[in-house]
């Protein structure tokens, strides 16, 4: 490919929306009267939230979301909690329990563990994980209702020791009104669960009102507002990685299945926005798919809304062979990446870049999505070059620990003391040199 052709699809993956869309960024929106940039909308909500509090939580849940909630009714009752688990279809909640369980057995075993060296003369260095106290979930409630998205960063910090979990998601149908969404919160013994979306609910949890203490950490997807807030409060609280709207990359050959592809970039795009490419260097695939593209899409009950989409955000691309494929994967870095070959392990040995691989005919992206144990917390919009999905080990923290014992201390002052010496600090040399003169003998 050409730098054109990879500007081409670098931009379906970057879509508006996407924090890291300069066109996104630079659309004018109209909230208080005046047309202002995302970013200057999302600093004013910010500044209110955390010089007013509550009031102008509720106030901006009204105006930008269309409902208004008294101060009592920002947290979800535990009595609703509770009433919608157990109005909850059994079948969910069985999965739930499933899906929480191999979530919290990888989660477990990839944590970090305490490490400790030791040194000359019986000192010891340590680095110790402690898992963050209370933390803050964004669950989106725009296209679709995702419980999915609760297990999927809840569990992870649950493996972490996590004490507490505030989850935030927008006072809607699909959001904190979602009936399988508040089940699913109950059923992993969430009891914190607000009615709050977007900026305003960010800062909510970053800054804390009242009924609502503020957090260390904010994880979670959500909408250009949800990032560019996360970003805004971050230095104050941490965040996780920002991200935009999903995305998939396919890599296939001659051997994949055009109707298996075809229902793989359909599952992306459904998203809506979400992006999906396919890579081959098998020129029938492409005719195949598409003809299957045609046939799937034409029953499947969330057309509309995928197949704009999937005419926006999607494409097919033809490389000359495996190794242009890999390399404009890499390029690309996206947030799912589908080796769907027999080949797969070889391909994924050189991937660098990527949110999470999913290898073989039998692993489609949704079964990461929902079930399978790594978050489906992921990298978007090429962020995959530096950051990395969600998971247990966001939600530790570190204290190192150095321990000298007296002849060990004796034995590492000559550097101190020469470093401090070079810095001018003679306080810092006198405190390691008065303890040295009792050992001078
Ligand atoms: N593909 C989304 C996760 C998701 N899919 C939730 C379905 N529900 C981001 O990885
Ligand atoms: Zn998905």
């Amino acid at each position: 490919g050409s730098a054109d052709q990879i500007a081409a699809l670098r931009a379906k993956l970057a879509p508006e929306g996407n924090v890291v869309s300069e066109a996104g960024r630079r659309k004018t929106i109209e909230v208080f009267g005046v047309p202002l940039t995302p970013v200057q909308v999302v600093e004013r909500i910010c500044f209110d939230v955390r010089e007013r509090g509550l009031p102008m939580l509720l106030e901006y849940t009204a105006k930008l979301d269309g409902k208004q909630l008294t101060a009592s009714e920002l947290r979800v009752p535990a009595a609703e909690l509770a009433a919608a688990h157990a109005a909850a279809d059994p079948k969910l909640l069985e999965a739930v329990r499933r899906i929480r369980k191999r979530i919290l057995a990888f989660q477990e075993a990839i944590l970090h563990q305490t490490v400790t060296v030791q040194t000359e003369h019986g000192g010891y260095l340590t680095q110790r994980y402690l898992p963050l106290r209370r933390i803050g979930v964004c669950v989106p409630g725009g296209a679709a209702a995702y419980p999915s998205t609760v297990l999927m960063t809840v569990v992870p910090a649950q493996a972490a020791g996590v004490e507490q979990i505030a989850v935030v998601a927008p006072p809607t149908a699909f959001g904190s009104y979602n009936q399988d969404l508040l089940a699913t919160c109950h059923e992993l013994g969430v009891a914190e669960v607000y009615r709050a979306g977007g900026a305003q609910a960010v800062a909510a949890l970053a800054y804390g009102v009242e009924g609502l203490e503020r957090v260390d950490k904010i994880v979670g997807p959500g909408n250009l507002f949800v990032a560019l807030a996360k970003k805004l409060v971050f230095g104050e609280v941490d965040i996780d990685s920002i991200a935009g709207p999903s995305e998939v990359i396919v890599i296939a050959d001659e051997t994949t299945r055009a109707d298996f592809t075809a229902a793989d970039l359909i599952a992306q795009a459904e998203h809506s926005p979400g992006s999906a490419i396919l890579i081959t260097w098998h020129a029938p695939l492409i005719e195949a798919v598409v003809a299957e593209l045609e046939k799937q899409l034409a029953t499947l009950e969330r057309g509309d809304l995928t197949r704009p989409s999937l005419e926006a955000f999607g494409a097919l691309v033809l490389v000359r062979n495996a190794d242009e494929a890999v390399a404009l994967a890499n390029e690309l870095a996206t947030e799912h990446l589908h080796l769907a070959g027999p080949e797969a392990e070889r391909l994924a040995d050189r991937i660098r870049y990527a949110g999470a691989i999913f290898l073989g005919s039998f692993t489609p992206v949704p079964v990461g999505d929902y079930a399978a144990g790594p978050s489906h917390v992921l990298p978007t919009g090429a962020t995959a070059r530096f950051a990395s999905g969600l998971s247990a080990n966001d939600f530790l923290r570190t204290n190192s620990m150095i321990h000298f014992t007296e002849p060990g201390l004796a034995a590492i002052a000559g550097d101190v003391l020469t470093l401090a010496a070079k810095e001018g600090l003679t306080g810092h040399a006198n405190s390691v040199a008065i303890r040295l003169k009792k050992l001078i003998r």
